[in-house]
Formats: structure tokens, sequence, C-alpha cells
């Protein structure tokens, strides 16, 4: 596995000549992995959107490989926690961050880190990187100890949300951040992703006087809700949305397929619908819909130009050349209603969704169904559940001359692959059931390196199951075969080759594979203790 950088990786971690060792620069590669929060498959322009000007990141997945079939959980803290320990997220730890009140307590629903992973953030600290993170962690506010910070995990710098959410103005009471291992009250009400940006490029200063390689995650909450506008970007999508959202729904799809980032036999002849149709809006309703997603665009196009600052100053530094930059969103868009209840309010702190208020800090709105389908198209459905819109997220890996450029992957890959792939650019062995002197479980992801580096290699054998619950939304695929879970409801079967949109659910017409994938589903299922909720669970 130690392919790269060999000589170097072993006089530091053997402790040979360390004082030489500290004089001479150390020329593996950095790692860079962003982490956007919400977003839709196809906002980027390099995955089919027209509407949000995103130059930054499409010119490092153009010019790297698009993963176009890379899958994160279906949610934001279970994808994390997969992200940070190359595991399933009960392994993690981080079984639900649903329903606490039902699992606390209980293996695998812990709801923070726990000792029996080992994190890539800790090995990579602990082979000689310096560790940064900026952005949100949420994998950690369940712990009543208050320890799981990412200081705690390997990182040696870090400014992060500590939850799910917050203000992007920052006026939450009630919200926590860390900051360099300190639980930290935000007082300034600068924007989210300018904040995160400015930590990470201080962190990434800092080290410029370093000699070591640096590990950075750089998470920000942008474009997850509350929809608020970044500032001096008020008006700037105005009108762009008014032929609502089936129009972007069709312009987005034909994108997609100008990109060549859609897999043959998707359904790109309608659009995911989960909900109404656009003409049956009331005139208000377009209105405020149509503003929700000028908000949304804003902030993705704010975002963009935040990391390109990031590559600025690491070009500046002249880092950029050797860092290996991996790209992933954490899930698909959030459905549901536009104004919900379940977002506005939630800190008791005053809220005013006037139309001509949305936008603003005290506004709390959400894009709604209807968007969130036509950004997930051609793609079933959105955040929260396991079919393809709400796993399947847009990825890239760029590295100048590393990586094979301008190329794809269609391949199966997962959010699970991260940690090994990182592991084995860097030359560092992934931990074997041991780790800084307690037992760790062994890694579920597979390193993509050979794919990423070669375009060769079949990284998720044909036979291999990789499954997944959150909350009592499961799946499985194997080969060309999946099978889907919904909470309460009965297994679904499709055919990812012929199927990948899952319009076709064959669970009737194949009893016997359906039973065969259940089958292994379960064994699954048994050996890592998913509680079974579907009974259980007396909410929507
Ligand atoms: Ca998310």
């Amino acid at each position: 596995m130690c392919r790269y950088f060999l000589f170097i990786s072993l006089l530091i971690t053997a402790g040979i000549s360390t004082a030489w060792a500290q004089q001479v620069p150390d020329s593996r590669p950095n790692f860079l992995i962003i982490v956007t929060d919400d977003m839709g498959y196809t906002d980027l322009g390099a995955f089919g959107g027209r509407d949000i000007p995103t130059p930054n990141l499409d010119r490092l997945a153009r010019d790297g490989m698009r993963l176009t079939n890379f899958h994160a959980a279906p949610s934001c803290a279970p994808t994390r926690a997969m992200l940070f320990t190359g595991t399933g997220n009960h392994e993690a730890g981080m079984g639900s961050q649903l329903y606490y009140a039902l699992f606390d307590g209980q293996y695998g629903y812990e709801g923070f880190l726990q000792p029996r992973v080992a994190t890539l953030p800790e090995v990579m600290q602990a082979n000689g990187y310096h560790t940064m993170m900026s952005g949100k962690w949420h994998i950690g506010d369940r712990d009543p100890t208050g320890r799981s910070l990412p200081a705690n995990y390997g990182f040696d710098r870090d400014y992060t949300l500590l939850r799910g959410s917050d203000n992007h103005y920052g006026t939450t009471a009630q919200a926590r951040y860390s900051l360099d291992g300190e639980v930290h009250r935000l007082t300034d009400p600068t924007y989210s992703t300018i904040r995160y940006t400015d930590k990470l490029l201080t962190f990434l200063d800092d080290h410029a006087r370093r000699r070591e390689p640096f590990f950075a995650v750089y998470a920000p909450t942008a474009p997850h809700w509350p929809l608020q506008t970044p500032p001096g970007r008020e008006g700037r999508f105005s009108g762009t949305y008014n032929a609502g959202f089936d129009a972007l729904c069709e312009a987005r799809m034909a994108g997609a397929l100008a990109e060549g980032i859609l897999p043959a036999n998707a359904a790109t002849e309608q659009c995911n619908k989960e909900s109404g149709p656009w003409q049956e809006l009331a005139s208000d309703e377009q209105q405020a819909y149509a503003r929700a997603m000028e908000i949304h665009a804003a902030m993705v196009a704010h975002l963009d130009e935040q990391i390109g600052l990031i590559l600025e100053r690491l070009e500046a530094s002249r880092q950029l050349d050797n860092t290996w930059i991996i790209y992933m969103n954490d899930n698909g868009p959030q459905g549901g209603g536009l104004l919900a209840a379940m977002v506005g309010g939630r800190d008791q702190d005053p809220v005013n969704n006037a139309l001509d208020n949305l936008g603003k800090p005290d506004s709390w709105a959400n894009i709604g169904q209807g968007w969130a389908d036509a950004i997930s198209s051609p793609f079933r459905n959105t955040k929260g559940t396991s079919f393809e819109g709400g796993m399947r997220v847009a990825a890239f890996a760029w590295h100048n001359n590393a990586v094979a450029a301008r190329s794809m992957s269609g391949q199966f890959l997962t959010v699970m692959d991260i940690m090994p792939t990182v592991l084995d650019l860097a030359g560092i062995e992934p931990p074997d059931g041991s780790f800084g002197g307690r037992d760790v479980m062994p890694l579920r992801g597979r390193s993509m390196a050979p794919l990423l580096t070669t375009r060769q290699g079949r990284i998720h054998g044909e036979e291999e199951a990789i499954a997944l619950d959150h909350s009592g939304n499961r799946m499985m695929v194997r080969g060309e075969w999946k099978i889907v879970q919904l909470p309460r409801q009965a297994w679904m079967l499709f055919n990812m080759v012929e199927d990948p949109s899952e319009r076709n659910d064959l669970a009737a017409a194949m009893p016997e594979q359906l039973e065969r994938m259940v089958s292994i589903f379960n064994g699954f299922a048994r050996e890592r203790h998913y509680i079974e909720v579907n009974a259980a669970i007396n909410q929507p």
C-alpha cells in the first residue's frame, strides 16, 4: 500500500533522525477535502447547472476526475461520520441523527464518534500531517461529556459549528462552535461562509511556516437552510427562477446530459417529482418559491467565490501543485416545506418570513420540495431518503498532475472510500485492528487511488454488498441491484443499470432476487446492531 513517499514516511513514523526530518520539507502531498451541505446534484456547472456560476469548482471538476456515481449517506451527520472513519455510520456511533429519545445510549446510536473507530484526522496527525478543519462538525453534539470536539479526534486546528445548522449570520444564541479545542460562543455576525473561509486561510497561513504537509477539511454550511443571502448579493439572481421549478428541472437535466455525467437509461424525459406542479401554486406562493431559489443560488455562487480565495492562497504559497482536492456534497437537497415550522423558530428567535424579508438574517426558509426535486433530477426523491436523490451526490478529485485529468468515472463509490484513498495517496497504512493503543474496527471503504491515478481498476466488486441504515431509511447495493426501504414501508428492488432513476420497483416481479438481497442485508444489520424502527417510530 505504501507506494508513495515511502522513504520520508519511514523516517517520520520510525522516528529516525527526526532532527534531519524537521529540516527537510516533507514532500508528501497535501489534502484539501471540501464538503458542501445540501446542494443539488446538478447545482455545479460541471454537473449540469447553467443558472449558478461556479467557475472555481467547475475548473477543478473538469480538470480532475468527476465521480458521477458517488454516494453519501441520506443526511449530514452520518455522512460526516463515514467520511471521517472510512466505515459505516453505525460503526462510528452515528446510526441516527433523528429520534434520539428512541435510540439514545444504544450501540451504534451513541450520537458521537466512538473509540472503536479510528478517525482520518488522527491517523494523518499521527503520521506527521498538520491537520485543520473549518466548517460543520455535527458528530459530537450529543456527547454528554462535551469532549467530542474536533481537537479530540485529531485536528491540530479547528473552527467548527458543533451541531447541524445555525443562522448564517451567527445570531442564534444557543449555537455552539469550537475554536482550537475549546467550545466557543459566537459573537461575530459575519456570514458563515466568510467566517469558515477566513479561519481556514488563517490556518493555512500559520501552516506555511511548517515543514510537514497539511490535511485540511473545509465544510461550509451553505446552502443548508436557513436560506440567507450573503452580504452584497441581494438581488443577484432576481428573476432567474420565475419560470418555476418544472422549467428549471428540464434545464438542469439538459445541462447534465450535455456534460455527459448521467448514466445510460437515466429517466430524463420527465422530472423526479414529489411536489405538485408549479402551475398549481398561487401567484404569491410562486413569488416566495422563486425568491427562495434566488437565495439558494446566491449562497452557492458565493460559496464558489470563497473556494476561489482558498485556491488563490494555495497558489500564492506554491502549495497548490502538491495538493489533492477532493470535493463532495454531503446529501441530497432538502425537500419538504418552503417556510416550514420545523426550521422557523427552532430556537425561539424572532422570524420574519414576509416575502420582502426572505434572505435576511431574521428570515428562516428552505427551498421546498419543488426546487429540491428539480435539482436532484433525474434521481428519485431528496435528502433523508435512501433513494438516489437523497444519497447520490456531486463529487470529484483533482490534482494538478497526479490525477487522470479531464476524466469521469461512473463506478459506484461511497464516502467511506475517502479515508482509505487519502491514506493510500499519502503512503500511510490504514489501521489494522488497533490504533493509538485501542482496538478499532476495520475500514469498509476501499482506496480509489488506482482509479484516480490510472483510470483503471474496479473499486467495489460485483459481489460486494454495501449496506446502510439511517433511522429506518435503508439501502443496499450489490452489483447492478439495489434494495431500498423507507421507514414502515416494504422493501423495493431496482436494477440500477436499467433503471438508475429508480422508477420501476421489481420487488413483486422478482421475489427471489429481492429475498436474496434482503437476506444479505439482514445478516449485515444483525452484525451491526441496526435497530428495527419501522414499527417503533410514531412520526411520519
Ligand atoms: Ca447536509
